[in-house]
C-alpha cells in the first residue's frame, strides 16, 4: 500500500476541489507541502511578505470565483498574514489561509517559533481550526471550503503542525472526501418578495445600492433587468462599481449625496449600512426612509436601522424574484421629478469639477491624473487603487462598464492592499489589463511586491500619485511646497528589479510616459507627480462624521 504524508494529502484535497494555484511565501514546515505542490504540477506565486500572500488570495477568489488558498509558514509567518485575513473578513470574501506551526506534540515546551496561531486568527475567520490528524485533512479542507463560500462569505484558516504535515500516512486510511459543490442559492420568501415590489413600485423617490456583495452573487444580468424594470435610479459601493455600469443612464453616483438624502426608499442589495453607506442614518439619510434589504445573512437584516422589508436569500436568486414579481406592470415613468431632480445635481456636480477634469496646468492634479489613466485603459480593464485622496478621486472618475473590474481599501480602510490585490487580479484574469493606482504613502506598505510581479512574468501598470505624502528631507505627510526635485524616486525601485520605469514630472509627459509602459509587455511603474495643494472638491460632509479626526496632507 502506497504510504504519503500530511503535506501530501493536503495538496491532494485541494487538487481534487479544483485548486490548481497557490499564494505563498515558503518556511518551515511547510517543505512537504509545498514540493507536493510543485510535483502536483500546481502553479505557485512566492511573495515577499505574508500580508502579500493572503491579499493576493482573496483578490484572485473575487476576480475568479474560485477560492484563493495562502500559504504561509508558522509564527511571525502566520501572524503577518493576519491583516490579509481582516481585509478578507472585512469584505466578506472567501479565502482559504493554511499556516504552517510548530509540533503538536510539543505543545507548551517552547517548540520553534510556537504561537497562538488558531486563536490570533479565529476573531477574522469563519472557522480556524488545526488539524489532528493527517488522515483526517481531506475532511478539514472540505468542511473549510463549505464554510468560506456558504452564506456570508469570508475567510477561513487552517492551522497545520509540523507533525502532522510530515506525518507518514497509509493512502488507503484516509478519509477522502468528494470535492465542495458550489453552495444552494437561496430565495427569499414569495410572499416578502411581493411586498417588496409592491413598496418599490409605490415610492416617489426610489434608490438602489448595489454592494460587491452582489458582485460576489454575480447578480449583473438580473439587477440591470431589475434597474430597467423598475426604472430605479441606483448607485453602486466603491467595489459594486460596474454590477450595472456606470455610464448606465440610471446611475446617479455623481448626485451621491443628494440621492442618498433625499430617497424615500432605499433598496440595499449585497451592501451594508455601514461608514460607507453612512450607516443608513440622518443626517445622510432621510429620517423616515423606507428599506429593503436583499441580503445573505439574516442577522444583517435591520442592522444600524430598521428594514421594512428584509428579503433574505442569494443575491443573484432574490433579484431575478423582484424582477419576475414586478412582471411588466411596475414599470415606473421614465421621466419622473425625482430624475429629473437628479440629473440636475449630476450636471452641477460634473461643472464642480470640470476645471480640474480639464485643467491644462502642467502640475499634474488628481481629476486630470484619472482622465489620462482612463484614455489608457481599455473598457475591461482591472483597475485596484490605494491611497487617501488617490483612493477618494479614484471612485468618483473611474467609469466602471464591468462587474469585479475594480478592487480598493473598502470597508477596511487598509492602506497597502491595492499592490497585492493587482497581482491576485492578474493572476485570476491573465489576460486582462491591470492597472494598480497608489498613493505614494500607500505604496508602501506592499511596494516591494511588484519584485513578486517582475519575477512572475505579470505585466501590471503600478503607477505612483506622488504629491509628496513622503518626501526627501521631510517628515512624513509634509507636503506643503512639495516640487518634483523632493520626489522619492520609487520608479527606480522597478528598474532595480528589471520592470519598465517612468518618472513624469508635468502633464504632457504622462500620456506618452504611459502607453511605453503599456506597450513595453513588462511589469511597469510610472511615478508621476501630482499638485500637492490639489484636494478633492468640497464635500458636504467629512468622509466620517466623527470628531478629532486626524488630517493628512497639504497643511
Ligand atoms: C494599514 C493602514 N495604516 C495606516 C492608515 C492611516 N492612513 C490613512 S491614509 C494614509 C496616508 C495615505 O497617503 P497616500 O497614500 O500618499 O494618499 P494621498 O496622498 O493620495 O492622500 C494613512 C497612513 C491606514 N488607513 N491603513
Ligand atoms: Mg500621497
Amino acid at each position: 500500500m502506497a504510504t504519503t504524508n500530511g503535506g501530501a494529502v493536503l495538496i491532494e484535497a485541494l487538487r481534487r476541489n479544483g485548486v490548481d494555484t497557490l499564494f505563498d511565501l515558503p518556511g518551515d514546515p511547510m517543505g512537504a507541502v509545498l514540493s507536493a505542490a510543485r510535483q502536483a504540477g500546481m502553479q505557485s506565486y512566492s511573495f515577499r511578505h505574508e500580508q502579500a500572500v493572503a491579499m493576493a488570495a482573496q483578490a484572485y477568489g473575487y476576480v475568479s470565483g474560485r477560492i484563493g488558498v495562502g500559504m504561509v509558514a508558522s509564527g511571525p509567518a502566520m501572524t503577518n498574514a493576519i491583516t490579509g485575513l481582516t481585509t478578507a473578513w472585512a469584505n466578506c470574501w472567501p479565502m482559504l489561509l493554511v499556516g504552517g506551526a510548530s509540533e503538536a506534540g510539543r505543545r507548551g515546551l517552547g517548540d520553534f517559533q510556537e504561537t497562538p496561531q488558531v486563536e490570533a486568527a479565529a476573531p477574522f475567520c469563519k472557522w480556524s481550526v488545526a488539524m489532528d490528524d493527517a488522515r483526517r485533512i481531506p475532511w478539514f479542507v472540505s468542511m473549510a471550503l463549505r464554510k468560506a463560500h456558504s452564506g456570508r462569505p469570508g475567510p477561513v484558516y487552517l492551522d497545520f503542525p509540523a507533525d502532522v504535515i510530515n506525518a507518514r500516512v497509509e493512502e488507503a486510511e484516509v478519509s477522502w472526501e468528494a470535492a465542495v459543490p458550489a453552495p444552494e442559492r437561496l430565495g427569499a420568501d414569495p410572499a416578502t418578495v411581493a411586498r417588496a415590489v409592491q413598496l418599490i413600485a409605490g415610492s416617489e423617490r426610489p434608490l438602489l445600492l448595489i454592494g460587491k456583495g452582489a458582485a460576489g452573487s454575480r447578480a449583473e444580468t438580473e439587477l440591470r433587468e431589475f434597474v430597467e424594470r423598475m426604472q430605479l435610479p441606483f448607485i453602486p459601493s466603491p467595489m459594486g462599481k460596474g454590477v450595472v455600469p456606470d455610464d448606465h443612464p440610471l446611475c446617479v453616483a455623481d448626485a451621491r449625496s443628494f440621492a442618498l438624502r433625499n430617497a424615500d426608499l432605499v433598496v440595499l442589495v449585497g451592501a451594508r449600512f455601514n461608514w460607507i453607506f453612512h450607516f443608513g442614518q440622518p443626517p445622510r439619510f432621510a429620517p423616515d426612509v423606507k428599506v429593503v434589504q436583499v441580503e445573505i445573512d439574516p442577522d444583517e437584516i435591520g442592522n444600524s436601522i430598521p428594514a421594512t422589508v428584509g428579503l433574505v436569500g442569494d443575491a443573484q436568486t432574490v433579484i431575478a424574484q423582484l424582477v419576475n414579481e414586478a412582471g411588466t406592470a411596475a414599470r415606473r415613468r421614465l421621466e419622473s421629478p425625482w430624475l429629473q431632480a437628479l440629473r440636475e445635481e449630476q450636471q452641477r456636480n460634473a461643472e464642480g469639477i470640470a476645471p480640474m477634469v480639464g485643467s491644462e496646468e502642467p502640475l499634474i492634479n488628481l481629476y486630470r491624473f484619472f482622465r489620462e489613466l482612463d484614455a489608457v485603459a481599455g473598457p475591461d480593464s482591472i483597475l485596484v487603487d490605494d491611497g487617501e485622496s488617490t483612493m477618494a478621486v479614484s471612485r468618483v472618475m473611474q467609469v466602471m462598464k464591468e462587474p469585479r473590474r475594480r478592487l480598493d481599501a473598502g470597508v477596511s480602510g487598509c492602506m497597502g492592499v491595492a499592490v497585492p490585490y493587482a497581482l491576485g487580479a492578474q493572476i485570476a484574469a491573465p489576460g486582462s489589463r491591470v492597472m494598480c493606482i497608489n498613493g505614494d504613502y500607500a505604496f508602501g506598505w506592499n511596494g516591494m511586491e511588484v519584485e513578486t510581479a517582475v519575477r512572475h512574468g505579470l505585466p501590471i501598470l503600478f503607477v505612483v500619485a506622488n504629491n509628496g505624502s513622503v518626501r526627501k528631507g521631510a517628515p512624513v505627510f509634509q507636503s506643503a511646497g512639495f516640487t518634483a526635485d523632493d520626489a522619492i524616486h520609487y520608479e527606480r525601485m522597478m528598474e532595480a528589479f528589471g520592470g519598465h520605469a517612468e518618472f513624469v514630472a508635468t502633464l504632457p509627459e504622462l500620456r506618452p510616459a504611459l502607453e511605453r509602459a503599456l506597450a513595453s509587455g513588462k511589469t511597469s511603474l510610472v511615478n508621476v507627480i501630482i499638485d500637492p495643494s490639489a484636494q478633492r472638491k468640497p464635500q458636504p460632509f467629512s468622509w466620517l462624521d466623527r470628531l478629532g479626526r486626524m488630517r493628512y496632507g497639504a497643511e
